[in-house]
């Protein structure tokens, strides 16, 4: 963690000036239309429960506020049909972009064609739309789960019996289990003894119960690779509830100040996570569809890329919140991803 750190702040070279301030009425210096301020713009998200979520919408509400920007936001239900809907009501209400968090590609497409033919701008955040008028945002999740997967061998060696923890359909899962597989084709001694999990408003509980299942049938299990916090959380309540925290090792991605808390405590089975801010990463999405919206270029594939965390680093340097986190890694306070001079990036 330590030279993580110092990595860390060597690359920090983000310099922030704040030059550029959202007043009432626009951004000083913005170019039209963020120059009178007011622009409508749409976040409709898949999934709105839990931290990482919550904390995506938070950082994109802070980067629109800065941006004098008028966000209205579509909380997900894990419900194809609401978002479909929600899209439309965003194209009624006149938005000039609309961002899509999560969701499923094939029930999206006629709906966010109809927002690019009416001018819309669209970015996507962790669903493949697969058009190369719409950027994508991801956190690098192959980097993210080779990081992960590298730590498991440094802690475990490269044999042992492993629970993986996966729900197809989902872009930044669908990504992460890409190197799963490959993972496990190069290390033939890592065995897959069981593989559960759930994506639901009750994601945590719901995967502790198949945890405690599979763990139950499995006991020579030593580490789970548990890609999605929600995910580590089931597999460490499941744990706990058996009385085998000290038997298992849980790598895992996405990172919270209840998540640090979790990985922290004494005794705890989570050892390790790879994660972003995702405040960092809603604000990185607003900005996209702002310099969209002002006629600037955007990349197609944007990257915010994860830091490896793990429980040895967070305890040695004392971090208890994602502030001081923020505060120790400047890549969880900031990202150079889709900036520009004229909008105000110092949120968090
Ligand atoms: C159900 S998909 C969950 C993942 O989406 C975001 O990419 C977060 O990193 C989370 O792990």
């Amino acid at each position: 963690m330590k030279s993580l750190l110092r990595l860390a702040l060597s690359a920090a070279a983000i310099p922030f000036l704040l030059t550029h301030t959202a007043m009432a009425g626009g951004v000083n210096g913005a170019p039209a239309p963020f120059d009178k301020g007011g622009v409508k713009v749409a976040l409709v998200s898949y999934i709105s429960a839990g931290d990482f979520f919550q904390a995506y919408q938070a950082g994109a509400e802070a980067q629109a506020k800065a941006l004098d920007i008028d966000l209205r936001v579509f909380p997900g239900r894990q419900d194809a049909a609401a978002q479909r809907e929600q899209i439309l009501q965003a194209i009624n209400l006149g938005v000039s972009a609309i961002v899509i968090d999560h969701g499923l590609p094939e029930s999206l497409g006629d709906v966010v064609q109809q927002a690019l033919d009416k001018g819309i701008k669209v970015v996507a955040f962790d669903v493949n739309l697969n058009n190369p008028k719409i950027p994508q945002v991801e956190q690098s999740d192959h980097e993210l789960a080779e990081l992960a997967l590298k730590q498991a061998v440094k802690d475990n060696g490269d044999s042992f019996k492993a629970g993986y923890v996966y729900v197809a359909g989902f872009a930044p899962l669908d990504r992460r289990n890409e190197v799963w597989e490959t993972f496990k084709k190069q290390n033939a001694g890592i065995v897959e003894k069981a593989r559960f999990g759930n994506v639901s408003d009750t994601t945590a509980t719901s995967t502790a119960d198949q945890a405690k299942a599979a763990l139950t049938a499995n006991p020579d299990i030593g580490v789970i690779f548990a890609p999605y916090d929600e995910f580590a959380r089931g597999v460490k309540l499941a744990a706990t509830d058996l009385g085998i925290v000290n038997k298992l090792k849980i790598y895992s991605a996405d990172v919270s100040t209840a998540d640090i808390q979790e990985i922290t405590e004494p005794g705890s089975p989570w050892v390790a996570t790879v994660a972003t801010n995702p405040s960092v990463v809603g604000a990185v999405s607003i900005r996209a569809a702002a310099l969209q919206v002002a006629g600037q270029d955007v990349p197609h594939k944007i990257t915010v890329k994860p830091t490896l965390l793990t429980q040895d680093g967070l305890r040695a340097a004392g971090v208890r919140t994602i502030e001081e986190l923020a505060q120790k890694v400047p890549a969880f306070s900031t990202s150079d991803a889709v900036t520009a001079s004229w909008i105000p990036q110092k949120l968090f």
